[in-house]
């Protein structure tokens, strides 16, 4: 049901490709988002130009539902919470605190560097205004996704905060009710009934219900990458989201029902999701292919699962460690798990990987709900480049410059030399008037 890839014997294989070339090797579903934005563009020039009849034009085409407001009342939100299963209400509220502790700990005191006597730069991280959170919705509901947008930006300290997600399939034209009680719980009081590009366009542009926000953050699919690939510039984005992934790296000490099991749990996301092991071990190749076996007939959301290993499942045969790191870095997962003897040396060399996951007992689903680390996390090889979502997506880092008059007389004649280089002499004045 998944791809054997053996890139084992010839050193040469991976040892002597280039990361590009072993990417392109391995299985990762292509999302177009220039397509989507020829979908998109009429509909946030739309939303642009007569806001809220526009997305709720939309939402009444795409969700199937015209929502009585695009605003959640109060009341909803309060009656989500009390409807809510204590189980649940429990496990978030968890979920919440140690979230809150592990970005709390992201925030940067100033620091004041003094370059020369008398001159200073002290950089500072000061926090948006208002930022606009996306959780996905519909078809599914992702309370834990508000959990990982809303501590981070409320951490940073963003004082104005709007929820947006869809209106529920089969609801009243609400989002589902345990990310109304999600948001509850977190204090947040301001959640739209809205979803897709349409939401991300309200945010962006404002509306009569809606003031435009700065930033925009949240997974989506790829309507909403692409709208915010389109609104970027206006707002600040956090990353386009693609399907989910998962890489294992595994050696013969893997349990092969462990390793199994967190392919499925991934695949169950999406079709598109991408699963790959990468092992030293051909043993454990083929005892997870038996185990898969066993489980995927079984699992709750099969047919995702089957879609998705046979589309992008895969296992990657490599010769020893330091080729698998090569693999999985030159990969860059969204969700990197190392399931081999020294898990916790072997993770320290990992460089490319949204987050890893160290050991038999570190499961990506802990992370997923409460391990207090972040789920909103850089897809589709963009690990390379982003970083999972975090307070600094809220915040802006601010130089702030102070010099006394003698330290500037003192810099003067290089502030000079370098203002006659660019043949900029009213920058030179601007100096030279101060000593005088
Ligand atoms: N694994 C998903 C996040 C998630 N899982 C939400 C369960 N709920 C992408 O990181
Ligand atoms: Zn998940």
């Amino acid at each position: 049901m998944w791809r054997r890839l053996d890139l084992r014997g010839v050193a040469a294989r991976v040892n002597e490709l280039s990361p590009a070339e072993i990417r392109r090797r391995l299985p990762r579903a292509a999302t177009d988002v220039d397509v989507a934005l020829d979908v998109v563009r009429p509909i946030c020039d739309d939303v642009r130009d007569r806001g809220d009849a526009a997305v709720l034009d939309a939402t009444e085409r795409f969700d199937g539902v015209r929502p009585a407001a695009l605003r959640v009342p109060a009341a909803a939100l309060a009656a989500a919470l009390d409807a809510l299963d204590p189980a649940v209400a429990d496990a978030l509220t968890e979920a919440i605190r140690r979230a809150r502790l592990v970005h709390r700990a992201q925030l940067r005191e100033p620091v004041t560097v003094e370059v020369a006597p008398g001159t200073t730069v002290t950089e500072r991280w000061v926090p948006v205004e208002r930022v606009g959170l996306y959780v996905p919705g519909g078809r599914v509901a992702y309370p834990s996704s508000v959990v990982m947008n809303v501590v981070p930006a409320q951490e940073a300290g963003v004082g104005s905060l709007a929820v947006v997600s869809p209106p529920w399939r089969g609801g009243d034209g609400l989002p589902h009710p345990v990310v109304l009680a999600a948001c509850q719980l977190l204090g947040v009081d301001e959640v739209y009934a809205a979803g897709g590009a349409q939401a991300v366009a309200m945010l962006a542009h404002g509306t009569e219900s809606c003031p435009a926000v700065d930033v925009i953050t949240g997974p989506g699919n790829v309507y909403v990458a692409a709208a915010k690939r389109l609104l970027r510039g206006l707002v600040g984005i956090d990353a386009e989201a693609g399907p989910t992934e998962i890489a294992i790296l595994a050696d013969h000490t893997a349990d092969p029902a462990f390793v199994a099991a967190d392919l499925i749990a991934q695949a169950e996301h999406d079709p598109m999701a991408a699963c790959l092991l990468v092992t030293t071990s051909a043993e454990l190749a083929d005892a997870v292919e038996v185990e898969l076996g066993k489980r995927v007939p079984v699992t709750r959301h099969r047919e995702r699962v089957e879609e998705s290993l046979s589309g992008q499942g895969a296992v990657a045969l490599v010769d020893d460690l330091d080729a698998g790191l090569r693999v999985v870095d030159a990969w860059a997962a969204e969700h990197l798990q190392i399931q081999t003897e020294n898990a916790a040396a072997v993770a320290a060399r990992v460089r490319h990987a949204g987050a890893v996951f160290v050991g038999s007992y570190a499961p990506v689903p802990l992370g997923d709900y409460l391990a207090g680390s972040n789920h909103v996390l850089p897809t589709g090889g963009t690990a390379r480049h982003s970083s999972g979502l975090a307070v600094a997506a809220f915040q802006r880092q601010v130089h702030v410059v102070e010099c006394t008059r003698e330290a500037l007389a003192a810099i003067a004649p290089r502030i000079a030399a370098l203002g006659a280089a660019e043949d900029l002499l009213a920058h030179v004045d601007a100096v030279e008037v101060r000593s005088r």
